[in-house]
């Protein structure tokens, strides 16, 4: 196993040894894994291009270092403990031994289908095991999966299918969430009929059971194709570098882009970083409630878990279905250690009252931890009086798509934790903050943009299909660094406050969104001529999705217009991006050169319109009064 961090001092001599010998300290990570060969050269970086590969020249397999080099020392242990939607349904639990068995039979399934090294292999599928079995089984035979969150629309499927080529759509048949019963394989049926050449196959998995629509040729059983298979399936031989996964992620312009991670360095940095954040021991019971539809679910639920021998619990429901206790009653339930969500479903549950955490045990908590967005600091409070009881340390850990693992965190029971504040960056972790001209702001006590100025072994690799694109995004901005699109404050004990995003992407709900995508959507309506869309903040959400509107027609009935608009998003993207304030106004504040400016819409969607800066630059500044008098908050 990697290294675990014990103490302060040991974590401040591990930090200034992984900066002062990023490669030694590295090596002897990496070390602790199966590896089929040795690397060469511990990382050859080049941030221009960018060009990063670390364990260079390394072989292996990263289900070997999952599954396989458990089998001996703890086959017997739960490796995945499944808890369904339905809280009267049975507890589900797979040993090390039983997911061995599943993923190889999975991995045999499809090679006979037609599977091979390099593939990609399209996810479109709810919290059931047989997700975590299916990207095990690709990943076993080095084809590259591709998990699209089940939320999202007919068309954002065919948009990521078709930006992979994928060959493969793996889906369930329906969906168990809270109540309600969603019908999955309709909606591949329907990126189908959207148009995806590539796909040769829709394997679907018969999950609650019920009819579904049947393409002979195409649709396969899961069942009919992987019950029969043999529980053993050699490990194909990957290189370090070879990819792993690509991961669909927003930005501040176009469509979502392919973030792609690699074997080795992912495997690596995921591993050591669970390890660490959540000081996993042995009988621990883990619990991430993520979807694995984002990177928290793979790097957290699946491999950094699982690659370090842990028992993950992976949940089919929602946070509030039957009620707000639902969460608590699992923890007590499963005996959870260590517990990490989101801010958003904090802040939901604490809305919901008190009553719904008394009366549940939650002694076994250790350790609570928080992902996704800032966390407000009476949710950091409610979090650590009513489910720590003032015993659990809260790892506050920031980190994103594009970082593959948590990059900055305190470490519980080693660093101090304060409400708010990331606090402190791993080992191996070099955060620096810049100003707008990409000068380096130094000392403490002052804020700037977040960027990181030496590799990590789990970084991007690429942008699928568009090197480009990943180079002008986070390597452009400033010489040398990976621009994380960040704004961070140092605070006078030098730990990191992260405030924001400072591009065009909000967080809703934790759910990263471009505001470019979902004016795309909304454009999408026949009668919207142009549309600019802002985060503004939202109690429960952390923000909400404010969009201005300007109609081709007069709008008579506003009501009826919203409707449809919001129909086009869920159409366009899926009810994620629904905005939640729609202002139709006849023009957009613009500068001479014909941009939008969104500082000015910020400012009114959040009902802060004392100051809006310099106005008389703008084309037509007379819209700037109509939209305040306008505005719906
Ligand atoms: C893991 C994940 C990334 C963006 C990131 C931040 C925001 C994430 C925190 C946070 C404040 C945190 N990946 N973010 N964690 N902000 N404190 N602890 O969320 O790619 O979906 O989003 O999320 O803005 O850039 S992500």
């Amino acid at each position: 196993m990697t290294l675990q961090i014990k103490s302060l001092e040991e974590y401040n001599k591990e930090y200034t040894k992984s900066v002062e010998n990023p490669e030694a300290f590295w090596a002897e990570q990496a070390e602790t894994f199966t590896w089929k060969k040795k690397w060469d050269k511990v990382v050859n970086w080049d941030f221009r291009e960018p060009n990063v590969n670390w364990f260079v020249g390394g072989k292996l397999n990263i289900t070997e270092n999952c599954l396989d080099r458990h089998l001996e020392e703890r086959g017997d242990q739960a490796a995945i403990v499944w808890e369904p939607n339905d809280p009267n349904a049975p507890t589900k639990t797979y040993t090390y031994k039983e997911l061995h068995a599943e993923v190889c039979k999975a991995a045999n399934g499809l090679k006979s289908l037609g599977v091979v090294k390099g593939d990609r292999i399209c996810f479109y599928m709810p919290m059931v095991p047989e997700l975590a079995i299916g990207v095990l089984a690709c990943a076993r035979i080095g084809a590259i999966h591709s998990v699209v969150f089940a939320g999202f629309s007919a068309q954002a499927l065919a948009d990521r299918v078709n930006d992979a080529t994928c060959k493969m759509v793996i889906c369930s048949d329906y969906n168990n969430r809270g109540a309600k019963n969603i019908p999955v394989k309709k909606v591949v049926d329907d990126a189908m009929a959207l148009g995806c050449p590539s796909i040769e196959t829709v394997l679907v998995h018969k999950n609650t059971g019920g009819s579904v629509k049947w393409s002979e040729g195409l649709d396969k059983w899961w069942h009919d194709t992987i019950d029969h298979q043999s529980t053993e399936c050699e490990a194909e031989e990957m290189d370090s570098e070879d990819m792993l996964f690509i991961l669909y992620t927003s930005g501040s312009t176009g469509k979502p882009k392919g973030v792609v991670h690699t074997c080795g360095g992912y495997m690596v940095y995921t591993t050591f970083s669970f390890n660490n954040v959540f000081q996993y021991q042995a009988g621990d019971v883990y619990w991430c409630t993520a979807d694995i539809g984002w990177i928290t679910g793979h790097s957290y639920i699946v491999y950094g878990p699982l690659a370090a021998g842990a028992t993950t619990v992976m949940f089919e429901g929602v946070p509030t279905y039957p009620d707000a206790g639902r969460f608590w009653q699992v923890c007590e339930k499963l005996k959870v250690n260590q517990f990490y969500t989101a801010p958003t479903a904090i802040r939901a549950l604490m809305a919901k009252g008190d009553q719904f955490v008394e009366g549940y045990d939650l002694s076994s908590l250790k350790i609570l931890g928080s992902v996704g967005e800032p966390i407000n600091e009476e949710a950091w409070h409610w979090y650590d009086k009513k489910i720590g009881k003032g015993n659990c340390p809260i790892v506050d850990t920031w980190w994103q798509t594009e970082t593959g693992g948590i990059l900055i965190t305190p470490l519980p029971n080693i660093t101090d934790t304060k409400p708010c504040h990331a606090s402190y960056p791993m080992p191996g972790v070099q955060p620096v903050l810049l100003d707008s001209d990409g000068n380096l702001v130094e000392g403490n006590d002052v804020e700037g943009l977040l960027a990181v100025k030496y590799p990590w072994p789990s970084m991007i690799r690429t942008t699928y299909g568009d090197h480009e694109r990943c180079k002008n995004t986070y390597f452009s901005m400033f010489e040398n660094m990976y621009f994380t699109g960040d704004g961070a404050r140092r605070d006078k004990e030098g730990r990191y406050r992260i405030i924001g995003r400072v591009d065009d992407v909000i967080n809703v709900s934790g759910h990263r969104m471009g505001t470019a995508e979902v004016e795309n959507a909304i454009n999408e309506h026949k009668n919207v001529v142009e549309s600019a869309v802002v985060g503004y903040p939202h109690d429960i959400k952390g923000q909400g999705i404010y969009a201005y509107v300007i109609a081709n027609q007069e709008v008579t009935d506003v009501d009826a217009f919203r409707k449809e608009i919001v129909a086009v998003v869920r159409k366009e993207i899926g009810p994620i991006a629904k905005p939640d304030m729609i202002q139709v106004v006849s023009g957009l504040p613009k500068t001479r050169s014909g941009k939008i400016m969104r500082r000015i819409l910020r400012k009114v969607a959040s009902s802060d319109v004392s100051n809006l800066g310099d106005t008389s630059t703008l084309l037509n500044p007379e819209v700037v009064q109509e939209i305040i008098d306008n505005a719906l908050v």
